[in-house]
C-alpha cells in the first residue's frame, strides 16, 4: 500500500521535457535516426572515393579516401533538425572539420558560397561563413561505428545548424561560388539558406 502510494506519486509528478529549449518551432524530438534520401543510395567504391575541392580556388584539389581519412579528425556532437519536422539531440560523429579542408586549398577573394556535389546527383548550396570556425565537418562516423550508407556513407557534409537538407550525404565536391546558387531543394521552392531557428522553410519565408 505504502509503496504503491509513493510511486504513484512519484509517476503523477508533471515532468517537464528538459531538451525544450532545443528544440527549434514546428519541431518534435525522434529518438530514431529516419533516412531521407531523393534517390537511391549510391555505391561509392572507397578506392575511387575523391573529395574534390573546386570552383573559385587558386589550384583545385582532389583528396583520396587515404588521404582525407589522415586528416585530423574530431568528435562532434551536435542536434539535427529536419524540415520534415524531427529534430535529433546528441548526435555524435567523427569528422573532419571543414576548416581543414579550407586550410588546404587558397580561396580566391571572390569566394562566398559553396555548392555541396554528391555522388547520385544532389546539391545544395551554403554560404562558406557557416561552414567557417568549427560549424560544419565531413563526418565519417556515426555512433563510433563507421557511417552507414543510408545515411551517406562513405562521407557526408553535416552543418547542424542549418535543417538537415544542407548535410550533404555521399559528398565529392565543394564547389565554391561567389554568388548564391540554389541546389536540388532549393531549386524546387525550399529556403536558400534553412535557418530552423526561424523556420526558414520555404523560400517565401
Ligand atoms: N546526397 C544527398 N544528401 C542528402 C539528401 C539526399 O537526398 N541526397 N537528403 C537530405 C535531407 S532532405 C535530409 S533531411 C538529410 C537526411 O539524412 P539522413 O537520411 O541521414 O537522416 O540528408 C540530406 N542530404
Ligand atoms: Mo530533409
Amino acid at each position: 500500500m505504502e509503496e504503491n502510494f509513493v510511486t504513484r506519486g512519484f509517476q503523477g509528478k508533471p515532468r517537464k521535457n528538459e531538451n525544450a529549449d532545443r528544440i527549434p518551432p514546428g519541431q518534435h524530438e525522434t529518438k530514431d535516426f529516419p533516412v531521407l534520401s531523393a534517390g537511391p543510395t549510391p555505391k561509392v567504391d572507397l578506392n575511387r572515393w575523391t573529395l574534390k575541392l573546386s570552383g573559385l580556388v587558386e589550384e583545385e584539389k582532389d583528396i583520396d579516401w587515404k588521404s582525407f581519412t589522415e586528416l585530423p579528425a574530431e568528435k562532434f556532437v551536435v542536434d539535427i533538425h529536419c524540415v520534415t519536422q524531427w529534430t535529433k539531440l546528441d548526435t555524435e560523429w567523427k569528422g573532419v572539420s571543414v576548416d581543414t579542408l579550407l586550410g588546404m586549398v587558397s580561396l580566391k577573394p571572390e569566394a562566398k558560397y559553396i555548392m555541396a556535389k554528391c555522388y547520385g546527383g544532389y546539391t545544395t548550396n551554403v554560404p562558406i561563413e557557416d561552414v567557417k570556425g568549427g560549424k560544419a565537418f565531413i563526418g565519417y562516423y556515426y555512433g563510433g561505428y563507421p557511417l552507414t550508407p543510408e545515411h551517406g556513407g562513405p562521407a557526408r557534409l553535416v552543418v547542424p545548424h542549418l535543417y538537415f537538407w544542407k548535410s550533404a550525404k555521399w559528398v565529392n565536391e565543394l564547389y565554391f561560388m561567389s554568388e548564391d546558387q540554389a541546389g536540388f531543394w532549393e531549386e524546387i521552392g525550399y529556403h536558400m539558406y534553412g535557418d530552423p531557428w526561424k523556420e526558414q522553410r520555404y523560400n517565401d519565408q
